[in-house]
Protein backbone atom coordinates (compact mmCIF):
# COMPACT_ATOMS: atom_id res chain seq x y z
CA UNK A 1 0.00 0.00 0.00
CA UNK A 2 1.10 3.34 -0.81
CA UNK A 3 0.75 4.62 2.53
CA UNK A 4 3.30 2.87 4.26
CA UNK A 5 5.90 4.44 1.60
CA UNK A 6 7.75 6.87 2.86
CA UNK A 7 7.35 6.30 6.54
CA UNK A 8 10.05 3.65 6.88
CA UNK A 9 12.83 6.22 5.45
CA UNK A 10 15.97 6.92 7.71
CA UNK A 11 16.14 9.84 9.75
CA UNK A 12 19.57 11.86 9.41
CA UNK A 13 20.75 11.52 12.81
CA UNK A 14 23.21 13.69 12.08
CA UNK A 15 21.30 16.87 11.86
CA UNK A 16 20.28 15.90 15.69
CA UNK A 17 23.51 17.75 16.41
CA UNK A 18 22.55 20.88 14.56
CA UNK A 19 19.04 21.05 16.38
CA UNK A 20 16.53 23.41 15.25
CA UNK A 21 17.08 26.70 17.97
CA UNK A 22 13.56 26.38 18.61
CA UNK A 23 13.00 22.77 19.46
CA UNK A 24 12.46 22.98 22.91
CA UNK A 25 8.59 24.30 22.88
CA UNK A 26 8.06 20.69 20.70
CA UNK A 27 10.36 18.59 23.54
CA UNK A 28 8.47 19.56 26.57
CA UNK A 29 4.69 18.86 24.96
CA UNK A 30 4.42 15.75 24.26
CA UNK A 31 0.81 15.63 23.43
CA UNK A 32 -0.21 16.60 20.09
CA UNK A 33 -3.57 16.72 18.03
CA UNK A 34 -3.74 15.62 14.37
CA UNK A 35 -6.62 16.21 12.37
CA UNK A 36 -7.28 14.62 9.06
CA UNK A 37 -10.05 16.86 7.10
CA UNK A 38 -10.99 16.93 4.05
CA UNK A 39 -13.63 16.05 0.93
CA UNK A 40 -13.19 12.20 2.22
CA UNK A 41 -14.62 13.17 4.87
CA UNK A 42 -17.49 14.24 3.68
CA UNK A 43 -17.55 10.41 1.81
CA UNK A 44 -17.26 8.83 5.55
CA UNK A 45 -15.57 5.60 3.81
CA UNK A 46 -18.40 4.67 1.04
CA UNK A 47 -18.18 5.22 -2.52
CA UNK A 48 -21.32 3.84 -4.92
CA UNK A 49 -22.91 1.84 -2.49
CA UNK A 50 -19.63 0.50 -1.55
CA UNK A 51 -18.17 0.32 2.11
CA UNK A 52 -14.61 0.95 2.52
CA UNK A 53 -12.65 0.24 5.98
CA UNK A 54 -9.07 1.48 7.28
CA UNK A 55 -7.92 4.73 5.92
CA UNK A 56 -10.62 6.94 5.07
CA UNK A 57 -8.76 9.50 3.90
CA UNK A 58 -7.57 6.86 0.65
CA UNK A 59 -11.45 6.18 -0.73
CA UNK A 60 -10.43 8.23 -3.87
CA UNK A 61 -7.36 5.97 -4.61
CA UNK A 62 -9.22 3.07 -3.14
CA UNK A 63 -12.40 3.58 -5.43
CA UNK A 64 -10.09 4.70 -8.17
CA UNK A 65 -12.43 7.31 -8.40
CA UNK A 66 -12.09 9.78 -11.13
CA UNK A 67 -11.04 13.61 -11.20
CA UNK A 68 -14.15 15.15 -12.79
CA UNK A 69 -16.34 12.63 -10.28
CA UNK A 70 -14.27 13.19 -7.02
CA UNK A 71 -14.70 17.18 -8.04
CA UNK A 72 -18.27 16.91 -7.84
CA UNK A 73 -17.71 15.62 -3.90
CA UNK A 74 -16.73 19.40 -3.50
CA UNK A 75 -19.68 20.69 -4.50
CA UNK A 76 -21.78 18.93 -1.54
CA UNK A 77 -19.29 19.60 0.78
CA UNK A 78 -20.81 22.29 3.49
CA UNK A 79 -19.09 21.96 7.02
CA UNK A 80 -21.79 24.56 8.81
CA UNK A 81 -21.16 22.73 12.20
CA UNK A 82 -17.38 23.54 12.12
CA UNK A 83 -16.63 26.13 14.86
CA UNK A 84 -13.19 26.77 15.28
CA UNK A 85 -13.25 27.98 19.18
CA UNK A 86 -14.57 24.15 19.84
CA UNK A 87 -12.18 22.21 18.67
CA UNK A 88 -9.79 24.24 19.85
CA UNK A 89 -10.99 24.23 23.36
CA UNK A 90 -11.37 20.67 22.80
CA UNK A 91 -7.70 20.47 22.35
CA UNK A 92 -7.15 22.69 25.45
CA UNK A 93 -9.38 20.88 27.88
CA UNK A 94 -7.31 17.67 26.14
CA UNK A 95 -4.02 18.78 27.38
CA UNK A 96 -3.16 18.84 24.17
CA UNK A 97 -0.07 21.30 23.63
CA UNK A 98 -0.18 21.34 19.75
CA UNK A 99 -2.18 21.10 16.57
CA UNK A 100 -1.21 19.59 13.37
CA UNK A 101 -4.32 19.57 10.64
CA UNK A 102 -4.09 18.32 6.81
CA UNK A 103 -4.09 21.64 4.87
CA UNK A 104 -4.10 19.46 1.38
CA UNK A 105 -4.02 15.28 1.65
CA UNK A 106 -3.21 13.12 -1.30
CA UNK A 107 -6.43 13.92 -2.72
CA UNK A 108 -5.22 17.38 -3.74
CA UNK A 109 -8.27 19.23 -2.33
CA UNK A 110 -7.11 22.38 -0.60
CA UNK A 111 -8.97 23.07 2.37
CA UNK A 112 -7.90 26.48 2.77
CA UNK A 113 -8.12 29.80 0.40
CA UNK A 114 -5.59 29.04 -2.07
CA UNK A 115 -5.11 31.07 -5.07
CA UNK A 116 -3.08 28.44 -7.23
CA UNK A 117 -6.01 26.41 -7.77
CA UNK A 118 -9.94 26.24 -7.55
CA UNK A 119 -9.98 23.09 -6.33
CA UNK A 120 -10.28 24.42 -2.81
CA UNK A 121 -12.79 25.42 -0.04
CA UNK A 122 -13.52 28.46 -0.96
CA UNK A 123 -14.35 28.24 -5.11
CA UNK A 124 -15.51 24.33 -5.09
CA UNK A 125 -17.86 24.51 -2.04
CA UNK A 126 -20.49 26.30 -1.26
CA UNK A 127 -19.37 26.73 2.37
CA UNK A 128 -16.93 29.20 0.65
CA UNK A 129 -15.09 29.99 3.73
CA UNK A 130 -11.46 29.47 4.92
CA UNK A 131 -11.83 26.95 7.87
CA UNK A 132 -8.18 27.33 8.41
CA UNK A 133 -8.08 30.82 9.11
CA UNK A 134 -10.59 30.39 11.91
CA UNK A 135 -8.95 27.36 14.04
CA UNK A 136 -5.80 29.53 13.55
CA UNK A 137 -6.62 31.76 15.15
CA UNK A 138 -8.76 30.12 18.09
CA UNK A 139 -6.17 27.15 18.44
CA UNK A 140 -3.47 30.27 18.93
CA UNK A 141 -5.83 32.44 21.23
CA UNK A 142 -5.44 28.87 23.55
CA UNK A 143 -2.08 28.86 23.34
CA UNK A 144 -1.19 26.00 21.79
CA UNK A 145 1.01 25.63 18.77
CA UNK A 146 -0.74 25.39 15.53
CA UNK A 147 0.42 23.92 12.11
CA UNK A 148 -0.51 22.62 8.96
CA UNK A 149 0.14 18.54 7.23
CA UNK A 150 0.52 19.27 3.47
CA UNK A 151 1.00 16.24 1.33
CA UNK A 152 3.65 17.59 -0.61
CA UNK A 153 4.21 14.76 -3.42
CA UNK A 154 1.32 12.36 -3.37
CA UNK A 155 -1.76 14.82 -5.14
CA UNK A 156 -3.93 12.77 -7.24
CA UNK A 157 -5.85 15.55 -8.59
CA UNK A 158 -3.28 17.00 -10.75
CA UNK A 159 -1.86 15.47 -13.69
CA UNK A 160 1.66 15.57 -12.20
CA UNK A 161 1.39 15.32 -8.99
CA UNK A 162 1.87 11.77 -7.02
CA UNK A 163 0.64 8.51 -7.32
CA UNK A 164 -2.87 9.55 -9.16
CA UNK A 165 -2.74 6.32 -11.99
CA UNK A 166 -5.98 5.95 -12.67
CA UNK A 167 -6.69 9.06 -14.77
CA UNK A 168 -3.02 9.79 -15.35
CA UNK A 169 0.20 7.80 -16.84
CA UNK A 170 3.08 7.86 -14.00
CA UNK A 171 5.72 7.54 -16.52
CA UNK A 172 4.57 10.78 -18.58
CA UNK A 173 4.27 12.70 -15.24
CA UNK A 174 7.13 16.20 -14.45
CA UNK A 175 7.00 15.95 -10.74
CA UNK A 176 9.27 19.27 -10.96
CA UNK A 177 6.75 20.89 -12.76
CA UNK A 178 3.87 19.78 -10.00
CA UNK A 179 6.48 21.17 -7.41
CA UNK A 180 6.89 24.33 -9.29
CA UNK A 181 3.20 24.87 -10.07
CA UNK A 182 1.04 23.92 -6.56
CA UNK A 183 3.17 22.31 -3.67
CA UNK A 184 5.95 25.04 -3.38
CA UNK A 185 3.44 27.98 -4.20
CA UNK A 186 0.57 26.67 -1.56
CA UNK A 187 3.43 25.76 0.96
CA UNK A 188 4.13 30.10 0.67
CA UNK A 189 0.40 30.75 0.88
CA UNK A 190 0.26 28.83 4.24
CA UNK A 191 3.64 29.89 5.78
CA UNK A 192 2.62 33.63 4.79
CA UNK A 193 -1.17 33.52 5.41
CA UNK A 194 -1.94 31.97 8.23
CA UNK A 195 0.53 33.41 11.47
CA UNK A 196 3.13 32.18 13.14
CA UNK A 197 3.07 27.76 12.31
CA UNK A 198 4.83 25.95 15.13
CA UNK A 199 5.18 23.28 12.60
CA UNK A 200 4.87 22.02 8.90
CA UNK A 201 4.00 18.46 8.88
CA UNK A 202 5.05 16.86 5.55
CA UNK A 203 4.06 13.42 4.17
CA UNK A 204 5.33 10.77 1.93
CA UNK A 205 8.27 12.01 -0.11
CA UNK A 206 8.93 11.71 -3.65
CA UNK A 207 10.00 12.78 -7.11
CA UNK A 208 12.81 14.51 -5.29
CA UNK A 209 16.36 14.29 -4.58
CA UNK A 210 18.54 14.79 -1.58
CA UNK A 211 19.62 18.31 -3.01
CA UNK A 212 16.38 19.06 -4.29
CA UNK A 213 14.84 18.13 -1.27
CA UNK A 214 17.29 20.91 0.66
CA UNK A 215 16.57 23.71 -1.61
CA UNK A 216 12.48 22.91 -1.43
CA UNK A 217 13.37 23.43 2.37
CA UNK A 218 15.48 26.44 2.34
CA UNK A 219 12.94 27.78 0.09
CA UNK A 220 10.14 27.60 2.74
CA UNK A 221 12.46 27.99 5.78
CA UNK A 222 12.86 32.11 4.67
CA UNK A 223 9.35 32.74 5.03
CA UNK A 224 8.93 31.10 8.63
CA UNK A 225 12.39 30.18 10.40
CA UNK A 226 11.14 29.12 13.73
CA UNK A 227 8.45 27.05 12.03
CA UNK A 228 9.40 22.90 12.85
CA UNK A 229 9.24 20.72 9.80
CA UNK A 230 8.67 16.94 10.34
CA UNK A 231 11.55 14.53 8.98
CA UNK A 232 8.89 12.85 6.29
CA UNK A 233 10.08 15.92 4.05
CA UNK A 234 11.83 13.24 3.18
CA UNK A 235 15.71 12.14 2.39
CA UNK A 236 16.75 12.34 6.14
CA UNK A 237 16.45 15.70 6.27
CA UNK A 238 13.58 17.70 8.58
CA UNK A 239 13.83 18.93 12.57
CA UNK A 240 12.69 16.30 14.24
CA UNK A 241 12.11 12.65 13.77
CA UNK A 242 8.78 10.99 13.04
CA UNK A 243 7.84 6.73 13.54
CA UNK A 244 6.11 5.14 11.53
CA UNK A 245 2.18 5.10 11.83
CA UNK A 246 1.35 3.83 14.81
CA UNK A 247 4.79 2.67 15.89
CA UNK A 248 6.73 3.47 19.12
CA UNK A 249 10.25 2.64 19.73
CA UNK A 250 10.73 -0.04 21.76
CA UNK A 251 13.64 1.76 23.65
CA UNK A 252 14.28 5.54 24.86
CA UNK A 253 15.38 7.45 21.79
CA UNK A 254 17.58 10.85 22.10
CA UNK A 255 16.55 14.08 19.87
CA UNK A 256 13.04 15.63 19.38
CA UNK A 257 10.93 12.98 17.69
CA UNK A 258 6.92 11.86 17.62
CA UNK A 259 4.79 9.12 17.71
CA UNK A 260 1.71 8.96 15.22
CA UNK A 261 -1.85 6.83 15.92
CA UNK A 262 -5.22 7.47 14.99
CA UNK A 263 -8.00 7.18 17.43
CA UNK A 264 -9.78 4.71 15.97
CA UNK A 265 -8.41 2.44 12.47
CA UNK A 266 -8.65 5.58 10.35
CA UNK A 267 -7.07 9.20 9.96
CA UNK A 268 -10.41 10.08 7.53
CA UNK A 269 -13.83 10.17 9.29
CA UNK A 270 -15.13 6.79 8.40
CA UNK A 271 -18.89 6.58 9.53
CA UNK A 272 -18.70 2.64 10.31
CA UNK A 273 -15.20 2.73 12.49
CA UNK A 274 -16.01 2.75 16.19
CA UNK A 275 -13.19 0.91 16.96
CA UNK A 276 -12.20 4.37 19.29
CA UNK A 277 -9.41 4.01 21.76
CA UNK A 278 -10.43 4.21 25.13
CA UNK A 279 -9.48 7.34 27.40
CA UNK A 280 -7.74 4.44 29.40
CA UNK A 281 -5.52 3.25 26.13
CA UNK A 282 -5.02 7.14 25.15
CA UNK A 283 -3.29 7.62 29.00
CA UNK A 284 -0.98 4.44 28.33
CA UNK A 285 0.31 5.04 25.34
CA UNK A 286 0.68 8.84 25.73
CA UNK A 287 3.24 7.49 29.03
CA UNK A 288 4.64 4.90 27.13
CA UNK A 289 5.46 6.80 24.44
CA UNK A 290 6.94 9.73 27.16
CA UNK A 291 8.95 6.69 28.45
CA UNK A 292 10.81 6.78 25.56
CA UNK A 293 11.21 10.39 25.14
CA UNK A 294 9.43 11.24 22.80
CA UNK A 295 5.54 12.93 21.83
CA UNK A 296 2.31 11.06 20.75
CA UNK A 297 0.33 13.32 18.32
CA UNK A 298 -2.88 11.78 18.40
CA UNK A 299 -5.70 11.88 15.35
CA UNK A 300 -9.09 12.56 15.07
CA UNK A 301 -10.90 12.66 11.90
CA UNK A 302 -14.33 15.11 11.72
CA UNK A 303 -17.22 14.24 9.69
CA UNK A 304 -17.94 16.56 6.12
CA UNK A 305 -20.09 18.57 8.48
CA UNK A 306 -17.50 19.53 10.57
CA UNK A 307 -18.40 17.22 13.48
CA UNK A 308 -15.93 15.75 16.17
CA UNK A 309 -17.27 11.98 16.47
CA UNK A 310 -18.49 11.80 19.54
CA UNK A 311 -16.42 9.69 21.28
CA UNK A 312 -12.97 11.43 20.01
CA UNK A 313 -14.83 14.15 22.06
CA UNK A 314 -15.35 12.19 25.28
CA UNK A 315 -12.41 10.05 25.67
CA UNK A 316 -9.85 13.37 24.59
CA UNK A 317 -11.48 15.00 27.46
CA UNK A 318 -11.37 12.27 30.06
CA UNK A 319 -7.76 12.14 28.89
CA UNK A 320 -7.41 15.79 29.73
CA UNK A 321 -8.52 15.30 33.04
CA UNK A 322 -6.31 12.65 34.22
CA UNK A 323 -3.38 15.04 32.66
CA UNK A 324 -4.68 18.11 35.10
CA UNK A 325 -3.90 15.78 37.81
CA UNK A 326 -0.94 13.88 36.67
CA UNK A 327 0.67 16.61 33.83
CA UNK A 328 4.00 17.28 35.45
CA UNK A 329 4.83 13.41 35.03
CA UNK A 330 4.33 13.94 31.17
CA UNK A 331 4.64 17.31 29.88
CA UNK A 332 8.61 18.69 29.94
CA UNK A 333 9.44 15.04 30.70
CA UNK A 334 12.09 13.20 29.62
CA UNK A 335 13.05 9.02 29.18
CA UNK A 336 12.63 6.99 32.22
CA UNK A 337 16.11 5.71 33.16
CA UNK A 338 14.48 2.73 34.76
CA UNK A 339 13.78 0.85 31.48
CA UNK A 340 9.87 -0.44 31.44
CA UNK A 341 8.53 -2.95 34.52
CA UNK A 342 6.00 -5.82 34.62
CA UNK A 343 3.75 -2.98 36.21
CA UNK A 344 4.64 0.09 33.97
CA UNK A 345 6.60 2.16 32.41
CA UNK A 346 9.35 5.36 34.19
CA UNK A 347 9.14 9.26 32.58
CA UNK A 348 12.13 11.28 34.53
CA UNK A 349 12.64 15.19 35.54
CA UNK A 350 16.22 16.30 37.26
CA UNK A 351 15.58 14.65 40.79
CA UNK A 352 12.74 12.97 40.25
CA UNK A 353 11.83 9.59 38.85
CA UNK A 354 7.93 9.01 37.82
CA UNK A 355 7.11 5.78 38.13
CA UNK A 356 3.54 4.80 35.79
CA UNK A 357 1.99 2.55 37.43
CA UNK A 358 -0.82 0.47 34.98
CA UNK A 359 -1.05 -2.79 36.99
CA UNK A 360 -0.73 -2.84 40.11
CA UNK A 361 1.15 -5.07 42.37
CA UNK A 362 -0.89 -7.89 44.10
CA UNK A 363 1.18 -8.09 46.91
CA UNK A 364 1.02 -4.01 46.81
CA UNK A 365 5.21 -4.26 47.18
CA UNK A 366 5.93 -2.40 43.90
CA UNK A 367 9.85 -3.29 42.56
CA UNK A 368 12.09 -0.77 40.77
CA UNK A 369 15.43 -3.04 40.37
CA UNK A 370 18.69 -1.02 39.74
CA UNK A 371 17.99 2.51 41.90
CA UNK A 372 20.49 2.51 44.43
CA UNK A 373 20.10 6.67 44.74
CA UNK A 374 19.54 8.20 48.05
CA UNK A 375 16.11 8.52 48.31
CA UNK A 376 14.15 12.06 50.06
CA UNK A 377 10.65 11.05 49.57
CA UNK A 378 8.47 8.61 47.69
CA UNK A 379 4.91 9.62 47.24
CA UNK A 380 1.50 9.49 44.78
CA UNK A 381 1.23 12.21 42.45
CA UNK A 382 -2.74 13.29 42.74
CA UNK A 383 -2.68 13.01 46.92
CA UNK A 384 0.73 13.97 48.04
CA UNK A 385 0.71 10.78 50.33
CA UNK A 386 3.76 9.69 51.65
CA UNK A 387 4.68 5.75 51.05
CA UNK A 388 6.70 3.57 53.03
CA UNK A 389 9.78 2.26 51.16
CA UNK A 390 13.26 -0.06 51.37
CA UNK A 391 16.54 0.19 49.53
CA UNK A 392 17.63 -3.62 49.39
CA UNK A 393 20.55 -4.64 47.44
CA UNK A 394 20.53 -2.19 44.82
CA UNK A 395 16.25 -2.23 44.57
CA UNK A 396 13.87 -0.07 45.26
CA UNK A 397 10.67 -1.66 46.74
CA UNK A 398 7.73 0.46 47.36
CA UNK A 399 4.66 -0.11 49.36
CA UNK A 400 1.41 0.98 47.67
CA UNK A 401 -0.76 -0.44 50.67
CA UNK A 402 -1.22 3.46 51.97
CA UNK A 403 -3.07 3.74 48.84
CA UNK A 404 -6.92 3.76 48.07
CA UNK A 405 -7.57 1.48 45.05
CA UNK A 406 -8.42 4.01 42.20
CA UNK A 407 -9.65 2.93 38.98
CA UNK A 408 -6.98 5.24 36.78
CA UNK A 409 -5.46 3.83 34.26
CA UNK A 410 -1.82 4.99 35.03
CA UNK A 411 -1.41 5.60 38.76
CA UNK A 412 1.59 8.20 39.26
CA UNK A 413 3.90 7.76 42.33
CA UNK A 414 7.25 9.83 42.57
CA UNK A 415 10.32 9.32 43.88
CA UNK A 416 12.71 12.21 44.40
CA UNK A 417 16.38 11.58 45.18
CA UNK A 418 19.48 12.92 45.24
CA UNK A 419 22.72 12.62 43.20
CA UNK A 420 22.89 11.37 38.96
CA UNK A 421 21.21 8.20 37.89
O1 LIG B 1 -0.80 8.07 3.51
C1 LIG B 1 -0.84 8.82 4.68
C2 LIG B 1 -2.06 8.50 5.51
O2 LIG B 1 -3.20 8.75 4.78
C3 LIG B 1 -2.04 9.37 6.77
O3 LIG B 1 -2.09 10.74 6.43
C4 LIG B 1 -0.79 9.09 7.54
C5 LIG B 1 -0.65 9.87 8.82
O4 LIG B 1 0.61 9.73 9.35
N1 LIG B 1 0.38 9.40 6.71
C6 LIG B 1 0.44 8.68 5.45
C7 LIG B 1 1.00 7.35 5.61
O5 LIG B 1 2.09 7.31 6.42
Amino acid sequence: CYAQQGMEEMWDKSSMAKEHPNIQWFKEAKFGLFIHWGLYSQLAGTWDGKHYYGSGEWIMHQAKIPVNRYREVAGSFNPVNFNADEWAQLAKDAGIKYMVITAKHHEGFSMFDSRVTDFDIMDATPYKKDPMKALAAATRKRGIQFGFYYSQFQDWYEPNGGRNTWDFDESKKDYQQYYRQKAIPQLKELLTNYGPLGIVWFDTPGGMTKEQTQAFIDELRVLQPQSLFSSRVGQGLGDYKDFGDSEVPPVPIKGAWESIYTHNDSWGYIAHDMNFKSAHEIIRLLSNVASKGGNLMLNVGPDGKGNIPYYSIKYLKETGVWLQKNGESIYASTAGWIPAQPWGVTTSKPGKLFLHVWDRPENELLLVPGFSNAITKVYALTDKKPLSFQQRDGDLIVNMNALPETHTPDKVLVVEYKGTP
